[in-house]
């Protein structure tokens, strides 16, 4: 064996080195390979004494401090002196008028489901507030605009409830309101987060269930991280519906937008993999790196692919089994990608050959009769690539079936096959 201090092995180790990080830059993101790449040619410089992998990255890291900063890179910082530079992070309720707390009803103004509005966390406390919709309407996440006017669409839709299937209305079961927007900063999604996920918090300190309508997919990393934040990181589980798994790594040295709320939330620790449940992936996305990676983290997944080798009502059996496995609560994150272009072509990345709305639906009025639910949003509907209104009448047929789920729940009825009698032929008289 050779000297290992000799300069020809030192040489040989760089090189070695070089080459490591060149090959690691393969496996990642296309923005982190340039970074990897440099410095591998850096490290592979022998005069620089590198007889380790930190000594090389320092001596990278040192001549690219020296080297004159390109004018091309440079960052364009925040404003410190803007004084409003904060203002998105609290919601101004300045204006409101003085009153008892409590909701507050506003006759023809449009609200989520033409509910009454809650401005304050007293508002619902007085009000034993059970649902709390709030609005998420970020769409930086997508890279395009669009998303962000989905708590608009959404309030615009009309406001009949409830469920031939079930014979229940649940607005007459349950105490629920429109809280309003979170006020997210319409310029940054990384600066959004905080604020969707401290009202999220908020709601749920209360007990009642946020339903966040957004807004493109990165606010399922602050829906759930503000769950967690109440109920405990390993109590909490997520069913995402879904055709991408949202689980990338950088953009761009972007760690948060629409395809990496998922990846966030487990690196980070906010949720175990092990209690995430994905349904619906499909298309080009992820690659074998995508699928090692929920396999490393113990997810389960329920690909198009295996419901059209198994079929959607045993599929649909399995997930229901298994968020029953899963721990005490129960977030469900839904994309409206999930289903098919065919009734949902209003989104932002539709891929085809997905969910029908008959499969849909009674799955998600399962999961939310069956389950502690503590939480739901809705995202990725973009009303203005929505013809006809489909996308939106879809979307709002998703959530009311959750919250027939979990009025029948309140009612003693939390059943999957929960069917009333006046709708089954079998129990015709
Ligand atoms: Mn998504």
């Amino acid at each position: 064996m050779r000297d290992p201090s000799s300069p020809s092995s030192l040489r040989a180790a760089t090189l070695l080195l070089g080459f490591g990080l060149i090959a690691w830059g393969c496996e990642a993101p296309p923005s982190d390979s340039g970074d990897a790449g440099a410095s591998g040619a850096e490290a592979g410089d022998p005069a620089e004494g590198a007889d380790s992998a930190g000594a090389a990255q320092e001596a990278a890291q040192d001549s690219a401090q020296e080297a004159a900063p390109d004018p091309e890179a440079a960052i364009i910082r925040l404003d410190p002196n803007d004084p409003n530079l904060e203002v998105w992070r609290d919601r101004d309720i300045s204006d409101d008028p003085p009153r008892e707390p409590g909701p507050i009803r506003v006759g023809s103004v449009l609200t989520f489901f033409g509910l009454p509005v809650a401005r304050t966390i007293e508002d619902l406390v007085a009000g034993e507030v059970e649902v709390a919709f709030m609005g998420a309407p970020v769409d930086m996440g997508v890279g395009f605009r669009g998303a962000g006017e989905g708590p608009t669409a959404f309030r615009a839709m009309r406001r009949s409830v409830g469920s031939m299937e079930t014979m229940v209305r649940w607005r007459s079961e349950l105490t629920a309101v429109d809280y309003g927007n979170a006020p997210i900063d319409n310029l940054s999604v990384e600066r959004s987060m905080p604020p969707i996920r401290r009202m999220v918090r908020e709601i749920a300190e209360t007990g009642a269930i946020p339903v966040i309508i957004g807004g493109d997919h990165s606010i399922e990393f602050a829906n759930v991280a503000g769950l967690a934040d109440v109920y405990g990181k390993e109590n909490v589980g997520v069913i995402h519906f879904d055709a991408h798994y949202d689980a990338g790594g950088s953009r761009s040295g972007h760690l948060i937008s629409h395809a990496q709320p998922v990846r966030r939330l487990v690196d980070d620790g906010h949720i175990l993999g092990r209690n995430f449940i994905q349904v619906g992936l499909r298309g080009s996305w992820p690659g074998p790196d995508g699928f090692e990676w929920m396999r490393e983290n113990e997810f389960r997944y329920h690909t198009m692919a295996e419901i059209d080798r198994d079929g959607w009502t045993t599929v649909m059996q399995r997930v229901l089994d298994e968020a029953n496995d899963g721990p005490e609560y129960l977030h469900i994150s839904f994309d409206i990608d999930v289903m098919d272009p065919a009734y949902t072509s209003g989104t932002g990345t539709p891929v085809p050959g997905g969910l029908t709305p008959r499969e849909v639906f009674p799955i998600v009025r399962g999961l939310c009769s069956e389950n502690n639910v503590v939480g739901f949003d809705l995202v990725e509907l973009n009303p203005l690539v929505d013809p006809g209104y489909t996308t939106a009448l879809n979307a709002k047929q998703v959530v009311d079936e959750c919250m027939t789920g979990i009025a029948l729940r309140k009612l003693g009825l939390g059943s999957r096959d929960y069917l009333s009698p006046l709708t089954r032929r079998d129990a015709r008289r």
